[in-house]
């Protein structure tokens, strides 16, 4: 069973609407590599998991439960990347339009880049499971053999393609609510690819100079490097309550000759989550009044109970 903390794994900053960098985090959310597979990727291999292994059962359950975070992470930079952005009509999005409360939906506002219509007529302004293109996620990304050297195998490389389509991501735009996402996760990325990578060498794997894939000047990704700086990609967080026996395999040298130690940590401390506000363009209210009145009522009367 799980339980759950309010909060965001990493702090997500303020900077202006952006829906075509949001529409281009999509793909870091509902594509074939992102949160969304390598969530279901490793809750399904350790929910079908076979044997007597327990520090790899562990190990892939344990880098899964962060995957929901990462979920929650970059879903939630989405809604914030589109959240007024109909209204915004800054360096972004050109300089005015048609004049209609969602003329961005249609591009009639004179907008930069690709955006999702969907993001303004399906959904209200917020994240959905579906690719840059629009693609549903699928189920069938799912990658789980049975066989747990096979499924290790298959991990790394879908760590090491999901930090591959980051640093691309990193580049499409300087926006700060954005970068900081995409940066968190291509050193949560790093990380993931060394547990996997870790787990290999336990079984006699050489990776030589392989890692980590792909390779890059991180003086060129100074978000990255801040994060590299405080260790961010030479650990794994732990999130169970009952303890794991992640660490016989994780804790020592780094599987990237150089670099020092890899070890299992405790989870972050994390950043507060507030809602979004009600956007009348969309149709979007929460209660409206009346029915805020009668929640309130009830609630006082709960309360008088009790
Ligand atoms: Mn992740």
């Amino acid at each position: 069973m799980y339980y759950h903390v309010q909060k965001l794994i990493n702090p997500i900053p303020d900077d202006e609407p952006d829906p075509a960098a949001a529409n281009a985090l999509q793909e870091g959310l509902g594509g074939q590599f992102g949160e969304m597979r390598t969530m279901m990727q490793y809750l399904f291999q350790s929910f079908n998991f076979r044997g007597k292994a327990k520090p790899y059962l562990d190990l892939i359950h344990g880098v899964g439960i962060e995957e929901i975070s990462h979920v929650e992470l970059i879903a939630t930079t989405i809604n914030r990347l589109l959240d007024g952005s109909p209204r915004y009509k800054g360096a972004e999005m050109g300089d005015g339009g048609a004049g209609t409360p969602l003329d961005i939906a249609v591009g009639r506002d004179g907008a930069n880049g690709i955006h999702n219509i969907h993001h303004f007529l399906v959904g209200a302004q917020g994240a959905m499971p579906v690719d840059a293109v629009g693609n549903p996620w699928s189920g069938s990304y799912v990658y789980n053999s049975g066989n747990l050297t096979l499924d290790l195998l298959y991990n790394l490389m879908l760590e090491a393609t999901g930090r591959l389509q980051k640093c691309r991501l990193y580049e499409m735009s300087s926006n700060k609510t954005y970068r900081a996402t995409v940066a968190y996760l291509i050193a949560r990325d790093a990380a993931h690819e060394k547990v996997f990578a870790k787990a290999l060498q336990s079984l006699g794997v050489d990776f030589g100079k392989v890692l980590p894939i792909p390779k890059f000047d991180v003086d060129k990704f100074p978000e990255v490097k801040t994060l590299m700086d405080l260790g961010l990609d030479k650990q794994q967080f732990n999130f169970r309550m009952d303890g794991t026996t992640m660490g016989t395999i994780l804790n020592g040298p780094s599987p990237v000759p150089g670099e020092g130690d890899f070890r299992v940590s405790d989870p972050p401390e994390g950043a507060p989550i507030t809602p979004g506000p009600e956007r009348p363009e969309e149709f979007s209210p929460g209660l409206p009044p009346e029915l805020k009145q009668l929640a309130d009522q009830m609630a006082s009367m709960a309360a008088a109970t009790s």
